[in-house]
C-alpha cells in the first residue's frame, strides 16, 4: 500500500533560533523559506498524498521538522522524546494529530530519540546512536516494537546530525548512503547506492514508491537516483538546509488509518 497522508507543519517565525550542531548560523530568508516549504507540500499533493498541515508553533523554532517527533509505522506511532531539550514540546501536537490515525505509544525519560535517527527497512529498523538518540531510547523503541514483529538495531554514525542524514531507504531493501558518515557493513543484506562524493547531505531523500523528493543542491546524486530508476522531484531547499534540515524532516508519512 502507498502512503496516502502526510503530516507537515508551517515553519515557525522564530526559526532563526533553531538548534545547530554542525553548521554555523547564517541568516534564513523567511519569505523564501515559506515558499520552499509551500513547494514541498505541493509536491506531496502532486504525488497524490493528502496533506495535513499543522499550524506553526511560534515559540518552537524547529517545529517544522515534524519527522523528529514520531516514528510512524502501519500498526502504531511512537512519540519520541527529542534529544534537544528545546524540541521536547513539539511532540504534544504531533501526538494529538496522530492519535486519530494510530495507536500512540511514547518514549519516556531518560530515553531520548529523534525520528531523524530512525530508518525503517521493512520489518527492520536501524537507529542512529547520535547526539540526539541514546541507548535507552533505542532499547525502549525495541521493547515497544518487538510485539509487532519489528527488529531494532543501533547504528554508529559520525560527522552528521542524524542517521537519516547519512542513509535513507530508496527501495524495500535498498539504501542511498553517504559512506564517510557511516560504515555500510552495518546494513547487512541491503542493496546500496552511494551519494556523489562531495555532495554532503545528499543521502537524505523522501521516498514514495518510485518517486523521490530531493534537493536541487545535489545534481550528481540526483542523476544516480534517476539511473537507479526513480522519478526525482527536485526542489530548492536552501533555507531549511540552513537549519540543518533534510527533506525527510518536514513530513511524517502514513499509509491508511489503523484506528476505528
Ligand atoms: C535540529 O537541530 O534539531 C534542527 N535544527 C534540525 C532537525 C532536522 N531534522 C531531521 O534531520 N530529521
Amino acid at each position: 500500500m502507498k502512503y496516502n497522508l502526510a503530516i507537515t507543519r508551517s515553519p515557525s517565525a522564530t526559526m532563526a533560533n533553531c538548534e545547530l550542531t554542525h553548521l554555523d548560523r547564517v541568516q534564513i530568508d523567511m519569505g523564501l523559506l515559506s515558499r520552499q516549504h509551500a513547494r514541498y507540500v505541493e509536491i506531496l499533493e502532486e504525488l497524490e498524498l493528502e496533506v495535513l498541515e499543522l499550524p506553526a508553533e511560534p515559540t518552537l523554532p524547529d517545529a517544522v521538522f515534524v519527522e523528529d517527533a514520531a516514528v510512524v509505522l502501519d500498526e502504531l506511532a511512537v512519540i519520541t522524546r527529542p534529544g534537544a531539550e528545546s524540541r521536547r514540546a513539539e511532540t504534544a501536537s504531533i501526538a494529538r494529530a496522530l492519535s486519530t490515525h494510530r495507536r500512540v505509544l511514547h518514549i519516556e525519560a531518560p530515553g531520548t530519540l529523534d525520528g531523524g535517527d530512525v530508518l525503517v527497512l521493512g520489518r527492520q529498523l536501524y537507529v542512529g546512536r547520535s547526539t540526539r538518540s541514546n541507548q535507552e531510547g533505542i532499547e525502549q523503541l525495541a521493547r515497544i516494537l518487538s510485539p509487532f514483529n519489528y527488529s531494532v538495531a543501533g547504528v554508529e554514525v559520525r560527522g552528521c546530525l542524524h542517521l537519516k542524514s547519512a542513509a535513507c531507504a530508496i527501495g524495500d531493501d535498498a539504501l542511498l548512503i553517504q559512506e564517510d558518515w557511516l560504515d555500510p557493513k552495518q546494513f547487512q543484506g541491503a542493496r546500496l547506492l552511494h551519494t556523489q562524493p562531495g555532495e554532503d547531505g545528499a543521502a537524505n531523500v523522501v521516498r514514495l514508491d518510485r518517486d523521490v523528493i530531493f534537493p536541487l543542491a545535489f545534481p550528481r546524486t540526483a542523476e544516480r537516483l534517476e539511473g537507479y530508476g526513480l522519478r526525482v522531484h527536485q526542489l530548492d531547499y536552501s533555507e531549511l538546509a540552513k537549519a540543518e534540515g533534510g527533506v525527510t524532516c518536514c513530513s511524517l508519512l502514513l499509509r491508511g488509518s489503523t484506528i476505528g
